[in-house]
């Protein structure tokens, strides 16, 4: 089911050329017209989430909602959240969330997602798999027809005991898609890039299509020192799309 919600400027107009930051900004607002006073909302995060959650602060003081109670899905959007003063809470107190909003690095056809080139994943499954609505928020770049087929990172959150064992078995593991798995470390020195979880990462990059998702989901998984992986299947409610010609819903 697909609707286009904003009608492309008339031919008559000169087109305006909208920079990606700006589509990502569209595409939270209009995600956050889905938020009702009352609501406990599970916040995301990266760059385009976090557009959601400013609107979400500017509703606040505006008075315009009430009574929100934020779970975030990272430090980073905590800290937005608390200097925005979104009050807070989290899902030992909270296990049941109305709405998620947040980001995604990659969208199929079928809703499914990859999530975590930004570090954040464990935290955005835990919350968001316990949202009744969720809500992904994306400009038109992200979309692709098989996941993990963008010759881009899928980001494998695991423990850093033994982390060069663990990559090579991820490795090993989908060794005819041509998969190579690299630790991810931050380039200013070349150390390990440290989760909200002080877990480590390690990126799939995979030269094939990698076949069924869930297959390669539960063998991820099915590895001792994985704790959870950026493929989120099936957890998509509604995605809004922003591009050049307007803002296009998708729902499950
Ligand atoms: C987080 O933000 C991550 O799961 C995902 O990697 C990223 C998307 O970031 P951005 O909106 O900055 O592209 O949700």
């Amino acid at each position: 089911e697909a609707a286009l919600m904003v009608p492309s400027p008339s031919q008559s107009r000169p087109p305006v050329i909208l920079t990606q930051d700006e589509l990502k900004k569209i595409a939270a607002y209009k995600a956050v017209e889905f938020v009702e006073s009352g609501m406990v909302l599970g916040l995301g995060t990266g760059s385009t989430a976090k557009h959601a959650v400013d609107r979400i602060g500017e509703l606040l003081r505006q008075g315009k909602l009430e009574n929100i109670i934020g779970i975030p899905t990272s430090k980073m959007t905590h800290e937005q959240a608390v200097s925005l003063g979104i009050p807070l809470s989290d899902l030992d107190s909270h296990p049941i969330i109305d709405l998620a909003i947040d980001g995604a690095d990659e969208v199929d056809p079928y809703l499914n997602l990859v999530k975590g080139r930004g570090g954040s994943l464990l935290r955005e499954k835990m919350v968001e798999g316990a949202c009744k609505k969720f809500v992904v928020i994306v400009d038109e770049s992200k979309l692709v027809k098989h996941l993990g087929g963008s010759g881009l990172a899928m980001p494998v959150e695991i423990v850093p005991f033994c982390w060069k064992f663990t990559a090579q078995r991820l490795q090993l593991l989908f060794e005819d898609a041509g998969c190579v798995a690299k630790l991810r470390t931050y380039s200013e020195n070349g150390e390990p890039f440290v989760t909200d979880n002080k877990n480590y990462i390690i990126d799939l990059y995979f030269k094939k299509d990698v076949g069924d998702l869930r297959a390669a989901s539960d063998a991820i998984l099915r590895l001792a020192g994985v704790v959870e992986h950026g493929m989120f299947l099936d957890m998509a409610t509604t995605v809004i799309i922003a591009g050049e010609l307007g803002v296009t819903m998708k729902n499950k």
